[in-house]
């Protein structure tokens, strides 16, 4: 397909030092899913310098435990420091170099997204261009939604999903887990019949849960994320085949041969692309490439409640052709009340974001705001 996105070029960088900050940033409402709950958010933020002085950003998306995925933001620092910063070292500042030596070490895909994103940002402002355009995006407005996490109670929930609904959103994912889901799902439905709506389980599922999905078949939604184990995509192929409702894969991708596999098996219709679960920027080109350039299937960006440094990666991302449904990348004061960058990502009329047109991702960290935020910060000379 003609439109999709070319291999950009990149300089040779002498790279002079890099940073990795751990940060703990509070969420205004405690995110919980089927895995369990988030009040505080861990985030690793990478900070990369070359010899001239300018910089890039990245940030590591794993968690506090290793619930989403088998990465936590603790052995995130324990691979960025004791390995991958060597691979760092003889990358030239090329983010397709670092990704091929990082390649020995195996999985720890968040970890090798930071530094990779990092790079990126970098090469962005070395060119002077935006990042969306390095990744052959097409800039301008981003379709946002939001994900809202599972409620105390319905009424709860019905509050929040009014609030967001009131404040523009595009769409409105619940997540959902066994007890709190169809009855829930069918009151949002009732009280918001027009509102486009989706679910996610993050894996909570199995087969002979069908009665479950049956009933959810019924409601309306856009697509079911990530109802089954991560591991299998030959069940999400038999539930596809007997619901309407399109399949969503988010945990089960964790590599562009997971998005071939899914083609070939049909066990899905859309991807949830998050570059941090699939190890940067570089292969979340590539599952995009696969999915919807060679298998004429959508996407949508979706998020880890990052921090306006990571969020800006995926705005980035989400400017790409194949991004055709709203992502979950929502507005800096949906998840933090004081967001560590500026400008602060905000909600346009009609429920948009919008890629800035600066060179790399377009925000600036607030360095006030980084060191209230830090608990541990390591650096070392890449000299
Ligand atoms: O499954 O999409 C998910 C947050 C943490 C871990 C997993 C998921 C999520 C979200 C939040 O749904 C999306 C966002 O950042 O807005
Ligand atoms: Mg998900």
């Amino acid at each position: 397909m003609a439109e999709c996105p070319r291999q950009p070029s990149f300089s040779q960088l002498d790279l002079r030092r890099v940073e990795v900050y751990e940060v703990w940033m509070r969420l205004r409402v405690g995110f919980e899913t089927s895995f369990g709950k988030t009040v505080e958010r861990p985030a690793l933020l990478v900070r990369v310098e070359e010899r001239g002085g300018e910089e890039g950003w990245g940030e590591v998306v794993a968690g506090e435990g290793p619930w989403y995925s088998c990465e936590t933001y603790a052995t995130a620092w324990h691979i960025i420091r004791d390995y991958l910063v060597g691979f760092l070292h003889g990358s030239n500042g090329d983010p397709l170099v670092f990704v091929n030596n990082a390649s020995r070490v195996r999985g720890h895909m968040m970890a090798k997204a930071g530094v990779e994103e990092a790079l990126w940002d970098l090469q962005s402002r070395i060119a002077g261009v935006p990042l969306w355009r390095m990744l052959g995006g097409r800039g301008g407005l981003v379709e946002s939604g939001v994900s809202v996490g599972i409620a105390p109670n319905v009424e709860t929930l019905l509050r929040w999903v009014s609030s967001y609904v009131e404040a523009g959103y595009r769409r409105v994912k619940l997540k959902i887990k066994p007890g709190w889901d169809v009855d829930v799902v069918k009151r949002v439905r009732r009280e918001f019949p027009d509102v486009p709506l989706q679910v996610d389980a993050n894996a909570a599922y199995t087969l002979s849960d069908i009665g479950v999905f049956k009933a959810l078949d019924e409601l309306d939604l856009l697509m079911i994320e990530q109802p089954l184990d991560y591991e299998d995509l030959v069940d999400h192929a038999v539930l596809s085949s007997k619901l309407r409702t399109p399949i969503c894969l988010d945990e089960s991708v964790r590599k562009p041969k997971h998005a071939l596999d899914a083609l070939k098996l049909e066990s899905a219709q859309v991807i949830n692309l998050k570059p941090g679960r699939v190890g940067g920027l570089h292969a979340s080109l590539r599952i995009h490439d696969v999915w919807y350039c060679g298998g004429g299937r959508p996407l949508w960006v979706g998020g880890m409640l990052e921090t306006g440094v990571g969020r800006s990666h995926l705005v980035a991302l989400a400017t790409l052709p194949g991004v055709s449904y709203p992502n979950d990348i929502s507005a800096s004061d949906r998840y933090y009340p004081e967001d560590i960058v500026e400008p602060p990502w905000a909600l346009r009329p009609g429920g948009y974001l919008e890629a800035p047109q600066r060179p790399g991702i377009g925000v600036d960290v607030r360095l006030d705001l980084l060191e209230k935020y830090t608990r541990r910060k390591w650096e070392a000379s890449l000299a």
